[in-house]
């Protein structure tokens, strides 16, 4: 069911940052260490390397009943009937990804300004990706960063989840989810770890204490 996707520990995958290790070593990695959700971010493949990794996942993460979301591409995400799609303000309007997904997808959008999050209101999303609370040299075209108030403004008017993304790791996760997000989507801190396993299962042990001691 899509009204329960956890989305604590929220992996975006990336090649080159992977320190020549397969996207598919990551990922198993990650969910081991508690990864809820993963998103196939390939800014580079060509469809059908990108399709063909995608049904990999799906297998990966299928054991593990992690959903898999495809970054921008509404057509691949059909293709290999995955469990959703990740749209930036700049790609296929929400409404038409809704038409051609269906209700029972999992739909999320990135908003990079306060006012990107209160048009997001109108939108049935199922999570919003606040973007960036922090620059990052991971994602470089970002104008300005949001910042944990920008976050914790966004939590106070929004009736959507959030994932707060853009230079998170284990020493900031923490003030992410107390101000307001449901959870930490990151790229560096797990593609990029010495032991990306125990990077997902640092941050999932992070997230869960904090959202326990939370109202
Ligand atoms: N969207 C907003 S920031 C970002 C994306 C994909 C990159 C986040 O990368 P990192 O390495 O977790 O800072
Ligand atoms: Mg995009």
């Amino acid at each position: 069911m899509k009204s329960d996707i956890k989305l604590d520990v929220y992996l975006v995958t990336d090649r080159e940052l992977s320190r020549g290790r397969s996207i598919d070593e990551i990922v198993t990695a990650a969910v081991k260490g508690g990864a809820t959700i993963v998103q196939l971010r390939e800014k580079f493949a060509s469809t059908r390397d990108f399709i063909q990794t995608a049904e990999r996942l799906k297998m990966i993460l299928k054991p593990y009943n992690v959903p898999l979301i495809i970054n921008d591409r509404v057509d691949v995400a059909l293709a290999v009937d995955a469990d959703g799609v990740h749209i930036g303000q700049d790609d296929m309007p929400y409404d038409i990804a809704r038409r051609l997904l269906g209700p029972h997808k999992i739909i999320g959008l990135s908003v990079e300004s306060i006012r990107d999050a209160r048009d997001a209101e109108a939108l049935d999303v199922d999570y919003l990706g606040v973007s960036p609370i922090y620059f990052t040299p991971t994602k470089t075209d970002l104008k300005r960063q949001l910042g944990l108030a920008g976050l914790h403004k966004i939590r106070s008017f929004s009736r959507h989840r959030l994932v707060a993304i853009g230079g998170l790791n284990v020493s900031n996760a923490a003030e992410a989810i107390q101000s307001g997000a449901d959870g930490v989507a990151v790229v560096s801190a797990i593609c990029s770890a010495d032991n990306p396993q125990a990077a997902a299962s640092e941050l999932a042990t992070i997230v869960k204490k904090i959202k326990q001691v939370m109202p």
